[in-house]
């Protein structure tokens, strides 16, 4: 068997191919992806739908001079591949290896960082407009899916480029799905301009009509021709993206090369901005990711015979027991309505959704949406559950302030993969959000140290007759057993879970048991710290801290967020609000920077933030003990453990 992906490490190599070898090299492309992504996980299905669509644009346009912005970026695989990172594809996602998104500190042939949906129109256009003032001559081209179209910030792009008419090309990649079916309007109307069925059998029976109207002299004549303009303009395929300003090119079938090449071929030199609608298949030439293309968006290693997921998980996600805690605490409150832009199954959402189709909304990528639109059901005395990943609501932060802690209505934010998310790295780390949610006034803001707790802090936000968020993260947690009941914590109280005089450390969610660990490595030296389950981010538990704090004189405060403005800060500013004086303050968290992507294992280790390294910077930072004898082994507390004690 030939192996064309042999020679090919640049599109000027791909450029030497002839069109009929390119189907064949899109298998062999294929192969390759679908073999590495078994092995380092990643955004499959996707990749896989593009392939065709993006070896067609590096055998037509000059890339990197011709400027490609893959929207999300997700899907950018193929691209990778084809534009020098053959040879380290297999480090994909993992620590110091390849991005799993476009990063221009990888490579040239990246215009433009993505992760986050909706940006690339904008993008595009802001790079065709330096290109303009520049007086410089190349090509522009966003691709954007379907679902990303849902992003608010698409339209803002399709809107000033429609105004502006610069040369520039938007690829619609259609493949009818977000990462589960796509919703809302804008997605019925792409789905009617696919089967074509409303246009024709509306134009055949508008002829009809229109020939059975009586022309009675001119004006009625000249009217019956304006009518039929009109409604036929409505019904025209892409007519919404013409009336944008765009001209209209497509549908055309997205895994045909030869159709694809030509007609990249015939609109590259077209002046304006050109939208090509291109219809994909979503997991496209792997049948268990185009039979269940949501489950194979985003993957895990996997079986490529039977495509069953490798990794078995030990115990429920966080994710899980939020999903399974609101449809428990919806069955006995008609008020609670939950609410995801477009992330149902990434939520936990998908039972609820099941359960009560009524009370659940997914309003697509559109987070700063998703906020107002909760704000509002507030208002009317419900209870809504905005279900959002920490790093997606930063998109909404001035709706999460203006619509809802300004009115301070009672909506729940229940903020998924909150600090290291791994893998798809500083796109999508959620390590911002105790700092830009805990200045919010009204806003109660807490942090579980389990799934256990999480239930009881939803049940909190719940009940509490103002804007409430809770912050967790990604992945299981310590296999605790459930209380047997869910119930309401009381507002600003933190737990002491170890008692000790030297110091006092005090941890916010998913850092509470490496925190007691760490006291376990240091107790093992005779360092008796206490450690402290804050809860609350806000309002902190300011009497048990400022005791504590006069009593230990040295505070350790542990999060997993930047340290700029965040939990640590929060305690800083109490103690000083406070008036207490000689205190001895270590924060331990993320430094200022952007985290790159990994394993969150090897990413904690790396920032301290795991049990040994809590222990070691208090042991510097103290100068406490010698550090032979930090390689002690202890035993690891967990949920299970601490309340065996
Ligand atoms: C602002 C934002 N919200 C949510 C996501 C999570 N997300 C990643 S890809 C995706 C679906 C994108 O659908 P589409 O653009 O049609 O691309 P496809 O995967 O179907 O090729 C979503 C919701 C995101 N990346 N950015």
């Amino acid at each position: 068997m030939t192996n064309l992906l042999k020679n090919i490490n640049t599109p000027k190599d791909l450029k030497k191919l002839k069109k009929e070898e390119l189907p064949l090299l899109a298998t062999e492309i294929r192969k390759l992806i679908i073999e590495t992504v078994s092995k380092t996980g990643g955004h499959l299905a996707s990749s896989l739908g593009v392939v065709e669509l993006t070896l067609a644009l590096h055998y037509i346009f000059k890339t990197p001079d011709d400027k490609i912005v893959w929207d999300v970026g997700h899907q950018s695989y193929t691209h990778k591949i084809l534009t020098g990172r053959k040879d380290k594809f297999h480090t994909l996602r993992q620590y110091k290896g390849i991005s799993g998104f476009p990063k221009i500190d990888e490579s040239e042939y990246d215009a433009f960082n993505t992760g986050h949906s909706g940006t690339s129109i904008s993008a595009a256009l802001g790079l065709a407009k330096a290109r303009d003032t520049k007086k410089e001559n190349h090509s522009v081209i966003a691709v954007i899916g379907d679902g990303s179209t849902t992003a608010g910030m698409a339209f803002e792009g399709f809107n000033q480029a429609g105004h502006l008419k610069s040369d520039l090309i938007v690829i619609l990649n259609d493949n009818e799905m977000s990462i589960s079916a796509n919703v809302g309007a804008v997605s019925g109307y792409l789905s009617k301009i696919l089967t074509g069925q409303l246009y024709t059998k509306l134009i055949d029976e508008i002829d009809t009509l229109l020939k059975h109207i009586p022309k009675i002299g001119n004006r009625v004549s000249r009217l019956a021709h304006r009518v039929e303009e009109a409604i036929k303009g409505i019904l025209i395929p892409g007519r919404i993206f013409e009336d944008l300003g765009f001209n209209y090119v497509g549908p055309i079938d997205g895994h045909n090369l030869f159709h694809i090449v030509s007609t990249l071929e015939g609109i590259k030199k077209l002046k304006g901005p050109v939208l090509i609608h291109v219809v994909t298949k979503k997991g496209k030439g792997y049948q268990p990711a185009e039979e269940k293309a949501p489950s194979f968006h985003g993957v895990s290693s996997f079986n490529i015979g039977t495509g069953s997921f490798l990794k078995k998980k030990s115990s429920k996600t966080y994710t899980e027991v939020f999903g399974d805690s609101i449809t428990e605490l919806a069955k006995k409150d008609i008020r609670i309505i939950a609410i995801t832009a477009a992330m149902t199954d990434g939520t936990g959402l998908s039972k609820f959704a099941r359960k009560f189709p009524d009370r659940f909304y997914d309003v697509g990528i559109a987070e700063q949406h998703a906020v107002t639109f909760a704000a509002a059901l507030a208002l009317e005395g419900l209870k809504p559950v905005v279900a959002v990943y920490s790093t997606f609501l930063q998109r909404a932060y001035d709706q999460v302030l203006h619509d809802i802690c300004l009115m301070n209505l009672p909506v729940t934010f229940a903020m998924d993969r909150a600090g290291i998310v791994g893998e798809d790295g500083p796109t999508h780390h959620g390590m911002f959000d105790l700092s830009y949610m805990r200045n919010l006034p009204n806003l109660v803001f807490m942090a579980p140290k389990d799934e256990n707790e999480l239930r009881h802090m939803l049940k909190t936000a719940l009940e509490f007759n103002g804007p409430a968020a809770l912050r967790y993260p990604r992945g299981t947690g310590t296999s605790v057993d459930f209380d047997k009941k869910i119930n309401q914590i009381e507002i600003g109280k933190a737990e002491v879970l170890k008692e000790g005089d030297e110091l006092t450390i005090i941890a916010i969610g998913n850092m509470v048991f490496p925190s007691l660990n760490a006291a376990e490595i240091l107790s093992k030296k005779g360092i008796d710290v206490t450690v402290l389950n804050a809860r609350f981010i806000k309002p902190l538990d300011k009497s048990l801290i400022t005791k504590l704090a006069s009593r230990t004189k040295k505070i350790v405060t542990v999060e997993e967020n930047v340290l700029q403005g965040g939990f640590g800060s929060a305690v800083m500013e109490m103690l000083e609000e406070a008036g207490i004086g000689h205190v001895h303050l270590k924060r331990i968290g993320i430094p200022d920077k952007f985290v790159e992507h990994g394993s969150p294992d090897i990413l904690r280790e790396k920032y301290g933030l795991n049990a040994e390294g809590i222990a070691e910077t208090i042991r510097k930072h103290f100068n406490l003990v010698t550090s032979q004898a930090m390689h002690t082994e202890v035993e690891i507390t967990t949920s299970k453990t601490l309340i065996a004690k």
